[in-house]
């Protein structure tokens, strides 16, 4: 018995056409405006021209490629066919990129032009790849030798390079989607964790429709008229999330733009296509606040959402003062697809997690895997129907991660009575200080109270005697500056003495991950030198 048919392109995209939303806009940006009509086409046409190409279903296709329509289109293309999308991060080097080609084992690259190089590169060492396609560079066709009849040219001996454009039939030869069901595969997403080389977590067809029912209707309330910007690029769970699935399944529209975010960038964006919900991260909300940017910049904005990492509720208080938009923490996982813990509109509490979204359950255990009271820290797991089928071939850690039904996220989190989650961090970022446990995330909320503190990581430090001791790497302020003796009395004033910082460093940037999360890792190096 196989699961019910289910294909989540025809889904997200020919539901809203037959729904009357042909003419509604789907995608927009500096990178062009897209209807759901011409979305749908175009789509189905990649789809038979993906075909042609030699793609079959359950292949894997690597995207390497910038925030743009084209992106959206050739995920959904690739789902319709009933192949795998794999979108990766445009960060990694030529390097870092030809180990997850290999790892993916893709026959078909498609990379948005500012990554050519890079992709050219990693593909000499990616020996299952037989055809890169690119788009075109602003509307022109890739460097290289004129080709027009949109034949494929030879990039080396096995490897054939094709205009992106010229794999989009005209005409009435679009096929119709392949028969996938609710548990084929439908997308691939690399994470690397905390530690350990990336790993593709896999997921199905049926987990777009899940996140959508469950976070994106069930919280967020997501209705056609929405606008979704992302800070989160559509590489990342997160931002795939905010500005593919859960815009398309509203029939709302989605902003794309291929710049790399910045608080300028995302200013500019906002007065100009007017979201009405906005997902960033809590490093990206301190940088906006760093901005002179005036109290009325967020005025579209009905909600504003915020993961990666728990949003300190300083952050929070300092962004929704000024710019009178609220903030939804949540907490979600690349293995989850989504977000499965979360504030609600009007019932948010500053500095936690939230609630269970709906559909989701969460439970606490102790190390030796006992359920903890409501008030004690435990690790948590988490079970839904969005939860990955695993990781491609790591089956030690598959079974590790993926314990039966649930989930086990790698966090510490305690939950109160009235249900509601506080992150206590990374499980393996617990500092045990004198014996006793200490939240970095606690010492950060206090010394993010602090003026004079713009950003902040607390770590452990193994002391001359092989004890661990919190200590603090601290950012000043925009026009601060800092004082580490007073930021020592002034945690021990708001804190148990035994979690203060015993040393504060004075840093000018944190280092971070590309999804803009503080590398815990390299922070507790430099507190080691
Ligand atoms: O990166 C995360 O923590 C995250 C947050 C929300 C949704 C998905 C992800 C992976």
């Amino acid at each position: 018995m196989t699961s019910e048919s289910f294909n989540a392109s025809v889904y997200l995209v020919d539901r809203q056409v037959e729904a009357g939303r042909g003419d509604h806009v789907a995608l927009t940006g500096p990178a062009g405006t897209v209807t759901y009509a011409e979305l749908a086409a175009q789509v189905a046409a990649l789809a038979t021209g993906l075909r042609t190409l030699g793609v079959r279903p359950e292949e894997r296709v690597l995207l390497v490629m910038s925030d743009r329509p084209e992106t959206v289109i050739t995920v959904l293309a690739v789902m319709r066919m009933g192949a795998v999308a794999v979108p990766v991060s445009t960060m990694y080097t030529d390097a870092e990129l030809g180990t997850l080609i290999r790892d993916s084992r893709a026959r078909v690259v498609v990379a948005t032009p500012e990554f050519e190089p890079t992709v050219r590169e990693a593909l000499l060492d990616a020996p299952d790849v037989a055809v890169l396609v690119l788009t075109d560079a602003d509307g022109r066709p890739p460097a290289g030798p004129a080709d027009p009849a949109g034949a494929a040219r030879s990039l080396t001996a096995e490897v054939t390079t094709c205009r992106w454009a010229d794999l989009l039939p005209t005409g009435p030869q679009a096929a119709p989607a392949y028969d996938t069901w609710r548990d084929s595969a439908a997308l691939w997403l690399y994470t690397s964790g905390t530690t350990g080389a990336p790993k593709a977590a896999m997921h199905r067809h049926g987990a777009i429709r899940d996140v959508y029912e469950t976070y994106g209707r069930q919280v967020l309330g997501i209705r056609p008229k929405d606008r979704c910007l992302s800070v989160a690029r559509l590489f990342f769970a997160y931002g795939i999330g905010n500005s593919l699935f859960f815009p398309l399944a509203a029939g709302a529209t989605a902003i794309l733009d291929p710049a790399r975010p910045t608080p300028a960038g995302v200013l500019a964006s906002v007065a100009e296509h007017r979201p009405t919900l906005f997902f960033a991260g809590p490093t990206f909300f301190a940088a906006l606040l760093a901005t002179d940017a005036p109290g009325t910049s967020f005025q579209s904005v009905r909600l504003a959402v915020s993961a990666g990492e728990a949003l300190p509720a300083e952050i929070y208080r300092r962004f929704t003062g000024r710019f009178g938009t609220d903030i939804l923490d949540g907490l979600g996982s690349t293995e989850a697809l989504h977000i499965f813990i979360s504030n609600r509109p009007g019932r948010v509490r500053p500095g936690s997690s939230g609630t269970v979204v709906p559909g989701y359950e969460a439970k606490l255990l102790d190390d030796f895997g006992a359920p903890v009271k409501d008030g004690e820290p435990g690790h948590l797991y988490v079970r839904g129907d969005s939860v990955a089928t695993g990781y491609w071939c790591r089956t030690a850690t598959t079974r590790q991660v993926f314990q039966g039904e649930w989930l086990r996220t790698g966090d510490t989190y305690i939950r109160g009575e009235d249900g509601f989650y506080q992150c206590l961090g990374r499980s393996n970022d617990m500092i045990k200080a004198g014996g006793i446990w200490v939240s970095p995330m606690e010492v950060e909320g206090r010394l993010l109270q602090h003026v004079s503190v713009g950003e902040c990581a607390v770590v452990a430090y193994i002391d001359s005697e092989g004890l661990e001791k919190p200590v603090a790497c601290v950012v000043s302020a925009p026009g601060r500056t800092v004082d580490a003796a007073e930021l020592v009395a002034f945690c021990r004033d708001g804190l148990a003495a035994f979690k203060r910082p015993r040393e504060v460093l004075i840093l000018d940037e944190l280092p971070k991950t590309a999804t803009g999360k503080i590398q815990r890792v390299v922070v507790r190096r430099i507190a080691a030198d």
